[in-house]
């Protein structure tokens, strides 16, 4: 009995440098996760190798040098990368989910090219699934694939994880295509969530978009129950726990520390997105430095953004007022051995970003939504016994779980000023307790455990089900 894994990027880039293609492993934390599932005898994985291929016999070449990972390619044209992956699912679904609706770019072909691509992976996955396999689907990519499966395999097992928050119904129902979208997702048996509120906001919006019967974990679909559940995803916890123990990232952190002097650093790490707060956070710090002129020269805040869709109008100009904000706050208090912010726009290796978590007095996760928020639960890792202190977003789904955070709204400019205040002076004793007890959480509730419990609920349904049918 196999498992498919279904996204929409498989965990690897392919490119053509040269005359031949090569093959680069990302290993996401879901591909952690993923590794972790010993019980099946074979695992396979679906989706778009993240490479534009338009002769057949390229396609035969890269379908063939990824047979040995047990990776299967879905090969997707510019076009659609376009309008179904740019266009409905990163200008109209995640602006809704992220409560950004009217960031919501709407155009007609986008659904046209979403449902082609689900059909599409449908296409490619009935070639090889059979119906005594498993199915796990991931993301909003593709949220019609559910149902798709379920009509073309009869009696398969699906289940499907939603990584970005699932909006409360009034703002669900803004979506033409919301009972479409509902009942794609339905086409699954087990749908799973980072929290305990996306999932009650996906059961009210079946109830009243579609009318159907729910009680608090399941949604009667007639013939079948699909069964919804909370699984707050983690992060690998030993790799980040023992990130610092590798002498290349002690010596990368020992570097920093001195670079930066002797100041208290604040550290923030996001993707550019209007989602994440980046704005609100500068707003604050600007605050908190124009009140507290004691503090000035006493503390940076870091901002490692990585590059992300700026090519697109709305981002490009976030990224604009970005650059002029941190140009202004550094032109107006910097001195010659102190700025208040150090900004990095791009990404860095993993070892420095370990090393810059490392050293980090304090990290702010500000997001104004954010469905779990993996930076939160590495920086609580990678402190391993060295006090920091974590501010955190009570919007990101992270905030769920590591209560011993110094919890803010977001949105609030004189909460995000208060929490500098309070990070800088919180007592050391205090700043161990709460880490250890956050690290705790952490380290239980790994991406290891989230992966096996989503497959073991799954599992499970599966045999209800069969014993229910009498089989
Ligand atoms: C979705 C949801 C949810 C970041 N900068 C660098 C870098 N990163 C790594 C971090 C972390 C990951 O990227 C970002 O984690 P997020 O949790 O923000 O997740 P996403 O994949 O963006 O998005 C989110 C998640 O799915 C999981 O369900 O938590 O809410 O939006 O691992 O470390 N890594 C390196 N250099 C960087 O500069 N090497």
């Amino acid at each position: 009995m196999a498992l498919y894994i279904i996204s929409n990027r498989l965990p690897l880039k392919v490119s053509k440098p040269e005359n031949d293609f090569v093959y680069e492993r990302s290993e996401g934390g879901l591909a952690t996760g993923l590794g972790s599932l010993k019980d099946f005898e074979e695992k396979n994985w679906i989706g778009w190798p993240g490479i534009f291929v338009d002769e057949d016999q390229d396609k035969d070449q890269i379908r063939a040098g990824l047979l040995s990972e047990n990776f299967f390619p879905v090969f997707l044209s510019e076009a659609q990368i376009s309008d179904y992956y740019e266009g409905y699912s990163n200008t109209v679904i995640w602006p809704l989910c992220h409560y950004f609706y009217t960031y919501i770019q709407y155009e007609s072909r986008f659904w046209e090219s979403y449902q082609e691509v689900n059909r599409l992976f449908c296409e490619e996955a009935v070639k090889l699934i059979k119906p005594d396999d498993r199915v796990w689907i991931q993301d909003y990519q593709l949220m019609l694939l559910p149902a798709m499966l379920r009509e073309k395999i009869e009696g398969i097992s699906i289940g499907y994880f939603h990584h970005i928050p699932f909006p409360s119904y009034e703002l669900f129902r803004v979506l033409p295509e919301r009972a479409e979208i509902l009942k794609g997702l339905l086409g699954a048996d087990l749908i799973g969530f980072h929290t305990h509120d996306y999932m009650r906001h996906f059961i009210s919006a079946a109830y009243r978009v579609l009318g159907l019967d729910c009680n608090l974990d399941e949604i009667n679909v007639g013939e079948r129950m699909v069964h919804v559940d909370a699984f707050p995803m983690g992060i690998n916890y030993e790799l980040h726990y023992n990130a610092i123990l590798d002498e290349n990232v002690q010596q990368m952190a020992n570097k920093f520390r001195e670079n930066f002097g002797s100041h208290k650093l604040a550290l923030s790490v996001d993707r550019l997105d209007y989602s994440k707060g980046i704005l609100h956070r500068l707003k604050g710090f600007a605050l908190f430095l124009e009140n507290h002129p004691e503090y000035r020269g006493e503390i940076s805040l870091v901002m490692v953004i990585v590059p992300s869709r700026d090519q697109v109008d709305m981002y490009a100009d976030l990224k604009t007022k970005i650059d002029e904000m941190i140009g202004s706050l550094n032109g107006l208090y910097s001195t010659l051995n102190w700025s208040p912010v150090y900004y990095f726009y791009r990404g860095f290796p993993f070892g420095e970003l370990m090393a810059l978590y490392h050293i980090a007095n304090f990290a702010f996760v500000t997001p104004l939504r954010d469905g779990m928020n993996l930076v939160a639960k590495e920086y609580v890792a990678v402190k391993r016994d060295n006090p920091g202190v974590l501010v955190l977003s009570e919007m990101a789904g992270a905030a769920a779980e590591l209560k011993e955070a110094l919890i803010i709204n977001p949105n609030d400019i004189d909460e995000i000023e208060g929490a500098f205040l309070d990070a800088l002076t919180m007592p050391e004793d205090e700043k161990v307790r709460r880490m250890g007890k956050m690290q705790k959480t952490v380290s239980k509730q790994t991406v290891n455990k989230w992966a096996r419990d989503f497959v073991k609920e799954l599992v499970a349904i599966e045999k209800k089900n069969q014993s229910l049918q009498g089989k």
